[in-house]
Formats: C-alpha cells, sequence, structure tokens
C-alpha cells in the first residue's frame, strides 16, 4: 500500500505556494500543482523543484486547469485523489480588485466553492482536507485591536470581500458536508518572491535598482499604513499544521508586531547606509537621505486605493496555543533577507552594499 501523501495546490506558482510545494516536497509528499497557461514564462519561483525525478518517478507534477474552470479543476481532483488540498490560487491585489471586481469575485470567491464542490462530488469529504487562503484584510476598517479569530468583518475592497465569501463557503462545507475544511487567515506576510508591485518588494527592489544605477527614486502611495508583516516561509509551515489536527478548525496567522510603510522604507533604506527623514505633507511629503540631501522617496496619489485599510495587527495566541506554530522571521531580519536577495537581482554584491548590523 502506498503511504506517501498526495497534495494538490493551487496558487503553486504564486508566492506561497512555491514555498509550501517546497516544505511538503521535504516532507515527503507526492505534490500536484495547478498552473494556468500564460503567454510569458511564469514558473520562475518553482523552477527549481522541477525534474530532479526520472520520469515516472516525478513527485512534483504541474497541472493546467483554472479555477475559473469547474470542469478543469473536477477532473484534475477525480485523477489526482489528493489528501490534501491547500487552495492559494487568487487575484490577490488589493488595489487590482478595485478595476476587477467582478473577475476578482469570480476567481477568489466562486474558486474555492469549486474545488469544495468537486471534493464532495468525487466523494472524497471523509479523506480529502481542505485549506483555504484566507486574510486579514477580512477585518478591513478593523472594529478591534489586535484582531482575533471573533473579531467581526469590516471589508473595504473587492477582494476582502471576495475572500469573506471564501471564509464563509468553507465553514459551510465543513459544518453541512462533513469535510475537513480550514481558514487560514493570514496577516501579510512577504518574502524574496513577493509580487513586484506589493508595497514590500516594491520598496526593496527600488532600492537596489537605485542603487545600480537603474532608477533615481521610488514613488509610493500612502505612507502610513500599518501592516503586521511575517515571512512567508514561517507561514506555509502554518498552512500544513492547520491539516493536520484532529479536528477541522479556523485560525488567524500574525507575528503581533506592527510597522508602517514608512517604517518600512526608513529600516530598508538604512540597511545601505542611507537615513531617510521626511520634509512636507500629504502628496507633497518626501523622503531625502539626511546625508546627501538627496530626494528618494516621493508620494504619487495614483498608489492611494478608494477605500483604505490604514491598521491590521494580529493576535495569534489560538494557532501558538493549539499547532504549536510561532512565527520565526523578525520584521528587521526580513526587510534585512528581502533586501539582500534584491541586490543580488539588480546584479550587485550584497557584501558591499549592506551595513554590517
Ligand atoms: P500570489 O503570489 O499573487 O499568487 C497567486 C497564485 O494564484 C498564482 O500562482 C496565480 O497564478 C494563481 N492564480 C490566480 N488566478 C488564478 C486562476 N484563475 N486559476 C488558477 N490559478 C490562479 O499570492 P500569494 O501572496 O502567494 O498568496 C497566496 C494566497 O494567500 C492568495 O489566495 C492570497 O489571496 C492569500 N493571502 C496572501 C497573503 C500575503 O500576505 N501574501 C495574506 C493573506 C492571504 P499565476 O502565476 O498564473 O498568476
Ligand atoms: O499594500 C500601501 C497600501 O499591496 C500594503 C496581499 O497579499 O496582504 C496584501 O495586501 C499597504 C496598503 O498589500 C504603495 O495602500 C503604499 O495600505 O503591499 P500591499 P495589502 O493591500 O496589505 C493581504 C493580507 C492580502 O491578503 C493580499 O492578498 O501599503 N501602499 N504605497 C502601497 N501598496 C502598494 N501595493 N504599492 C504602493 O506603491
Amino acid at each position: 500500500m502506498n503511504l506517501q501523501k498526495i497534495a494538490f495546490i493551487t496558487g503553486v506558482t504564486g508566492q506561497d505556494g512555491s514555498y509550501l510545494a517546497e516544505f511538503l516536497l521535504k516532507k515527503g509528499y507526492h505534490v500536484h500543482g495547478l498552473v494556468r497557461r500564460t503567454s510569458t514564462f511564469n514558473r520562475g519561483r518553482i523552477e527549481h523543484l522541477r525534474n530532479k525525478n526520472p520520469p515516472g518517478k516525478n513527485t512534483f507534477e504541474l497541472h493546467y486547469g483554472d479555477l475559473l474552470d469547474f470542469q478543469s479543476i473536477d477532473s484534475l481532483i477525480t485523477h489526482i485523489r489528493p489528501n490534501e488540498i491547500y487552495n492559494l490560487a487568487a487575484q490577490s491585489h488589493v488595489a487590482v480588485s478595485f478595476d476587477t471586481s467582478e473577475y476578482t469575485s469570480q476567481v477568489n470567491a466562486l474558486g474555492p466553492l469549486r474545488v469544495l464542490q468537486a471534493i464532495v462530488a468525487n466523494g472524497l469529504s471523509e479523506t480529502c482536507r481542505f485549506y483555504q487562503a484566507s486574510t486579514s484584510e477580512m477585518f478591513g476598517k478593523v472594529l478591534e485591536t489586535p484582531q482575533t479569530e471573533t473579531t467581526p468583518f469590516s471589508p473595504r475592497s473587492p477582494y476582502a470581500i471576495s475572500k469573506v465569501s471564501a471564509y464563509w463557503t468553507t465553514i459551510n462545507y465543513r459544518e453541512a458536508f462533513n469535510v475537513f475544511a480550514c481558514n487560514g487567515i493570514m496577516f501579510n506576510h512577504e518574502s524574496p518572491r513577493r509580487g513586484e508591485n506589493f508595497v514590500t518588494r516594491k520598496i526593496t527592489l527600488s532600492l537596489a535598482k537605485i542603487l545600480a544605477g537603474q532608477q533615481e527614486k521610488i514613488f509610493l502611495g500612502n505612507l502610513d499604513a500599518r501592516r503586521d508583516w511575517g515571512f512567508a516561509k514561517d507561514y506555509v509551515e502554518a498552512m500544513w499544521l492547520s491539516l493536520q489536527q484532529p479536528q477541522p478548525d479556523d485560525f488567524i496567522f500574525s507575528t503581533g508586531q506592527q510597522y508602517s510603510v514608512r517604517d518600512f522604507v526608513r529600516e530598508a533604506f538604512s540597511l545601505c547606509g542611507f537615513d531617510i527623514v521626511w520634509r512636507g505633507s500629504g502628496t507633497d511629503e518626501v523622503g531625502f537621505d539626511k546625508n546627501t540631501n538627496r530626494v528618494l522617496v516621493e508620494v504619487n496619489p495614483s498608489f492611494f486605493r478608494l477605500t483604505e485599510v490604514d491598521t491590521l495587527l494580529g493576535d495569534s495566541s489560538k494557532a501558538q496555543n493549539i499547532l504549536n506554530w510561532h512565527p520565526k522571521t523578525t520584521f528587521k531580519e526580513l526587510v534585512n533577507l528581502m533586501v539582500e536577495s534584491d541586490l543580488k537581482e539588480a546584479g550587485l554584491d550584497p557584501r558591499k552594499f549592506l551595513k554590517p548590523c
């Protein structure tokens, strides 16, 4: 009898999917990933995991499909018969969701519904566990701080609204169809693999390009937004732990520490010897290097959101107590590893640019 566990990851080409695939392969899983057809290459984050084994012995397999296409999901689940499904696929950019609200809902709200329907339709309710990538964005205009599993939702974007729907769909399939279905309510988590148009990566990549002489300055939106930022690699372990419990449940995953976009800029730039201070206010505010007077940060209102989430701070006590999950990477370590990686990305030697701590 084959006792190797089989996992199916949607969103495997994304930041979290790539770290989760690595994590599960190291645990000895056979990992199947869902990829959608794109006209340009989008497998950079998982390329290193491919083709390690001879044909027929590959423990990492990719399959074409799309969360918008029930038939593709259903037939893959029939074929793979996974023990665990991690639904990480999403239109994950909050700002973009205002421009593509119906599409965002189709992927993020109806996508997980399609996966859960396929689990039930294939008779796998008893044998296949389901993880849903829920988000702190559901707390939106926060009704209490810090946010816990009992804090009411107050979503402020089409993205957040779509994820609230998926959150309740997951609970409904647990209660109505007895599926082992869990929500991981994750606060922001970042890494060198973070998409380039999320604020942390935008800052570290821009910093590296400024140092490489490829960019003059960085344009940002709301500098005062506050987030609870962790490291993606720590968070994929939490996804797995959620599905290893005797009972399905929902958990907050966060660091319990909060910083502003402004703090992130200062921390990243200070690692490379800049001392960023702020002058002016509103859209006229600039960040300049105190040592040289050079303006390195400007505000561009096109990055403001129609409705902003000003502050998020999570309390992950439940996950710490029940799952024994603890975030391992501090804010400073996270910024450091992202800056180091982007210096390399820009063709620079980090040893020449990173100030010793
Ligand atoms: P990401 O880097 O944007 O990755 C999203 C993944 O979803 C990509 O693999 C993308 O494929 C895939 N995808 C998008 N639309 C799809 C569709 N219609 N069918 C199939 N696949 C599709 O996101 P992430 O940061 O890894 O986040 C993973 C999940 O956690 C997302 O659901 C996100 O909403 C949620 N989340 C993230 C955070 C965070 O801070 N990172 C926090 C809370 C929750 P392509 O490569 O083809 O685009
Ligand atoms: O914005 C502000 C922006 O786009 C963070 C996704 O993974 O985490 C992520 O959503 C903050 C916001 O992430 C720029 O207004 C300022 O207040 O990096 P972000 P997000 O919106 O928090 C949650 C948990 C998810 O679930 C999502 O999938 O930074 N900000 N200036 C900016 N943001 C961007 N993107 N670009 C700027 O220039």
